[in-house]
């Protein structure tokens, strides 16, 4: 059930020993992801029919917590233990997280901004994923350029990726979209569909098998939540019209939730991406830009930033035109914005780690006390 299977067995057993033996502790999945706390299903291979619970943070797990993915994601498979029902209040009793069962994947942006006080401004978007749809549709939402980002996204994460042109029912011709998707795809596949005419559905169902978790990603709008009822064959998750002036979708989906289809096929819906900032270095962006990791390599320097430099290959190509205008220049603003984020993070990551230190060390006042004693700073 939810995907479990053997090597998830294999884990839980590593790391649950004899309380996992006894069901003292047993698996769940977590669902969904709300503001006002995340929800589980229980999983296993006990023939005991799944249940859901509330996951409670607390004791030895919630301490070791030290950067924002250590929590709990949709799609992680967690240990819990069942805190014994309290006999006053009648609500259900929450399962305690003992642990987070080594993750297969990890989709994971920046979070946008860094008031979130995140150590290294990572947002989970799901664990445990292993195929996502990397969608974009005919029309206003169109961009080859959200596609790359997407791709760098999953090659950082682990998750197999396959693009997908939704709404293909409304282009006149359908090819010229699919064949700017091929051009900026490498060897990704690309699908074109219709969740409304069930053009292409067949085709996708052949990419998807029962008990694999599918996560849908793609800005407001494109469909995804209408993909999710199409797979479904009914109605799961709620849908709404795109703003008639300039086709955006209007944020309907608002959390993160993981649906199991009667096909066995589990599926993550999840608000559409505002911004898709990378959590990635230059080798996932290399990779979803493999021509110009080629001609970098006959560059005459080896550390040649391909903006400047004598005897760049990549700037000789975009001369002679073999290289697209497009895919070096949104090539060149990934990595330069990494490298800004990355710089970013270091002064505010340290700056977190001083904050928390503080909070947590009840003898730092004296320890500043000696500290200074001693002349230092
Ligand atoms: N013509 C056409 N319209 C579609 C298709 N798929 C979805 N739509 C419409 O697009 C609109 C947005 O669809 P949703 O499924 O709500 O989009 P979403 O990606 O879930 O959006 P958020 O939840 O806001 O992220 C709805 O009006 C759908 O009916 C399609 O294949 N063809
Ligand atoms: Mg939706
Ligand atoms: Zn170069």
């Amino acid at each position: 059930m939810w995907g479990w299977n053997e090597s998830w067995e294999e884990q839980a057993l590593k790391i649950g020993g004899s309380a996992y033996l006894d069901a003292e502790i047993f698996p769940a999945r977590v669902v969904e992801i709300q503001k006002s706390g995340a929800t589980a299903v229980s999983g296993g291979t006990s023939g005991a029919s799944a249940k859901e619970g509330r996951i409670l943070l607390a004791g030895a797990f919630a301490e070791g917590i030290a950067l924002p993915e250590d929590l709990p994601a949709v799609g992680d498979w967690l240990l819990v233990r069942e805190l014994r029902a309290d006999p006053i209040n009648t609500g259900d009793a929450p399962w305690l997280v003992q642990a987070i069962l080594p993750r297969k994947s990890f989709l994971a942006r920046r979070a946008a901004g860094s008031r979130h006080g995140d150590a290294r401004f990572v947002q989970a978007l799901a664990a445990n994923v292993d195929t996502a749809l990397l969608m974009t549709a005919c029309g206003a939402d169109f961009s080859p350029g959200r596609v790359e980002r997407l791709l760098a996204l999953c090659h950082a994460s682990g998750v197999n990726p396959l693009v997908v042109l939704s709404k293909i029912d409304l282009a006149r011709d359908p090819e010229v979209p699919l064949s700017d998707l091929a051009m900026v795809s490498g060897g990704t596949p690309v699908l074109g569909l219709s969740a409304a005419t069930g053009a292409g559905m067949a085709e996708l169902e052949l990419w998807l098998k029962p008990g694999g978790t599918l996560a849908l990603l793609g800005s407001s709008g494109v469909g995804k939540s209408t993909l999710l009822n199409a797979l479904a064959g009914h109605r799961l998750a709620e849908t709404s019209p795109v703003r008639e002036g300039d086709g955006k979708g209007v944020h309907t989906t608002s959390h993160r939730e993981l649906y199991r289809l009667r096909s066995g096929l589990i599926v993550l819906d999840s608000p559409g991406l505002r911004e898709v900032q990378l959590w990635t270095d230059d080798a996932d962006i290399d990779a979803v830009f493999p021509e110009i990791a080629a001609l970098a390599s006959s560059c005459k320097f080896r550390d040649c930033t391909h903006r400047k430099e004598p005897g760049c290959a990549v700037l000789a190509a975009l001369e002679a035109g073999s290289l697209d205008q497009g895919r070096y220049s949104r090539w060149r603003k990934m990595i330069q914005e990494t490298a800004f984020l990355d710089r970013r993070e270091d002064r505010a990551a340290a700056a977190v780690e001083r904050a928390k230190w503080k909070a947590i060390n009840k003898a730092g006042k004296a320890l500043r006390r000696d500290r200074a004693s001693r002349g230092m700073p």
